[in-house]
């Protein structure tokens, strides 16, 4: 399998987790993509959309968003099991992996008006849109931290990722106003070996 990333990529970043949480990164091979250029032809045949991460199996077959991917690697070995088979605990998970996925796409949106938009034509009631949605994301799960049993499952990744990539782009400022997700991090931190062999720098 060929998984298309970069280290930035807090969706990639979850891919990359769940690979080792689940003992399959020994069968993936990464290729660094850099979505940055405007014509990446690579990327593009993994998925039209030229978004990463997009996963490519030995037939061609080529899987997409980071959702579908991380379900797709749960399936292939039985334990530790990511995400809930069935009823409410399932969509659950979903709807929790579904906020942190949404706190990191807002932040996302930040970052890329920085990149792509020239200073005099930002937007700033744009960018407090995103900000206010990161906001009102991470005050809920402030409120109701990921409860920690020990074993991460599929929101626990999303929720690690998206702070992640909060520290990495926002240098935490997160952190001084959410201190149970701040010690609910250092938790899965020291549970799960992948999340410091994955920190981006830069
Ligand atoms: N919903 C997608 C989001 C993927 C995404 O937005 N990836 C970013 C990098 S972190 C990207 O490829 N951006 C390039 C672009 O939008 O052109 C997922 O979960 O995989």
């Amino acid at each position: 399998m060929k998984l298309y990333s970069a280290p930035a990529s807090p969706f990639g970043r979850k891919v990359k987790i769940t690979s080792y949480v689940k003992g399959l990164s020994g069968q993936i091979k990464l290729e660094h993509a850099d979505t940055r250029l405007p014509h990446n032809r690579e990327l593009a045949a993994a998925n039209p959309l030229s978004k990463i991460p997009a996963l490519v199996l030995a037939d061609g077959t080529q899987l997409y968003d980071s959702k579908v991917i991380c379900e797709y690697l749960d399936s292939l070995v039985p334990a530790p099991a990511l995400f809930p088979a069935s009823g409410l605990e399932r969509y659950k998970c979903l709807t929790r992996a579904a906020l942190a996925d949404g706190i990191a796409e807002a932040a996302l949106l930040i970052v890329y008006e920085a990149r792509y938009r020239p200073a005099d034509k930002r937007v700033a009631e744009w960018i407090a849109r995103q900000q206010a949605k990161v906001d009102a994301g991470l005050a809920a799960l402030e409120a109701t931290p990921p409860v920690w049993t020990g074993h991460p499952d599929y929101s626990h990744i999303s929720v690690a990722c998206a702070l992640g990539y909060l520290d990495l782009r926002f240098a935490g400022a997160w952190r001084a106003s959410h201190p149970k997700l701040v010690g609910w991090l250092e938790k899965f931190a020291a549970q799960v070996p992948a999340f410091g062999e994955t920190v981006a720098v830069g």
